[in-house]
């Protein structure tokens, strides 16, 4: 097993529910470690960038705009396969067919509002860190 880095977002809704720290605990009581955070306002143009692969997708306005109104928290897990075990601990992206106590289970409210975004792989980790951090906020404990 390796150890690897990926990236996670607290997106607005989870955020507004004041369930920050809830969800950083479910991380880390699973082994997953914090290595960088910071809590932002994503602009248009940067979470555009962001989403670029789903651009020509019908809910990309909407998932924009929901995704740009109101705090984000921008964070670099690290641990032992951390980019699948993270897919694991949000459950699947629509929140109704998420397993019990996944986070998307426990604070999602649709299929855009699913309270988390994290990595598909681990090349996305690595362009989605860089594009949110630069590389001396990204700590190596
Ligand atoms: P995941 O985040 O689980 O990898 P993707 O890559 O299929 O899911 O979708 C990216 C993001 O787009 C999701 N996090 C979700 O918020 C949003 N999304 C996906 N499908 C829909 C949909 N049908 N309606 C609204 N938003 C969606």
């Amino acid at each position: 097993m390796a150890v690897e880095m990926t990236f996670s977002i607290i997106k607005p809704n989870a955020v507004k529910k004041n369930a920050v720290g809830s969800i950083i605990k479910i991380f880390e009581d699973k082994g997953l470690k914090v290595t960088a955070a910071k809590m932002v306002r994503l602009s248009r143009s940067k979470c555009e960038e962001f989403y670029a692969e789903h651009k020509t997708r019908p809910f990309f306005g909407e998932l924009v705009d929901f995704m740009t109104s109101g705090p984000v928290v921008l964070m670099c897990l690290k641990g032992e396969n951390a980019v699948s075990k993270n897919r694991e601990i949000m459950g699947a992206t629509d929140p109704k067919k998420a397993e019990k106590g996944t986070i998307r289970a426990l604070f999602g409210d649709n299929m855009g509002e699913n309270a988390v975004h994290g990595s598909d792989s681990p090349v996305s980790a690595d362009r989605e860190l860089k594009l949110f951090f630069e590389s001396n906020e990204l700590v190596n404990p």
